[in-house]
């Protein structure tokens, strides 16, 4: 079994909804347990100016799929729920699932960057992140108490406890 940590993010169509129906699936992926979930948060988007706010989270699983069939799963999980990849590029969607860590594997496959490369620098990660694994250690990166101590909240908000 690997320990994986998944970011969930939505702007779309009830992003409250689209999120707690990624966790809701998320939790019958097969070979796979869903152990944790963090918090609900509003972001401010980054991307282009003018989206509406992003609900996050992040999802802590447990699973026996490889990296490459836990995406596939995650893309069917952003199909069904309505994801469409003709927008522009940091575009609005309906879900967004990102695998951002794959136990303490470092991938770079041409589909799959693992950790996440946007990790670092997202508020909206590292936060909920945190939440759910205070002392991890992020590969190639460190710690991931001293990855939030120099990223501030700004835009981000908890809008949901666990
Ligand atoms: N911005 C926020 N706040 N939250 C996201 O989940 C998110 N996802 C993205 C981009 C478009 C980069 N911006 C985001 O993919």
């Amino acid at each position: 079994m690997i320990t994986a940590y998944l970011g969930i993010g939505s702007n779309l169509d009830n992003p409250i909804a689209q999120v707690c129906q990624a966790l809701a699936t998320l939790a019958t992926l097969p070979d796979t347990h869903l152990l944790r979930q963090s918090s609900l948060y509003r972001s401010a988007p980054l991307g282009p100016p003018g989206q509406p706010d992003y609900i996050n989270a992040v999802a802590c699983i447990a699973t026996t799929l490889g990296p490459h069939d836990l995406l596939d799963k995650l893309q069917a999980i952003e199909q069904a729920q309505g994801r469409t990849r003709d927008g522009e590029r940091w575009g609005p969607r309906t879900l967004d699932l990102d695998i951002l860590l794959y136990g303490d594997e470092i991938i770079t496959s041409t589909r799959l960057t693992v950790p996440h490369p946007g990790l670092q620098q997202r508020n909206f990660v590292l936060y909920p992140l945190q939440e759910l694994a205070p002392q991890l250690v992020i590969p190639a990166l460190g710690d991931l108490d001293a990855l939030v101590a120099v990223c501030d909240a700004d835009g981000l908000e908890r809008i949901i406890p666990v």
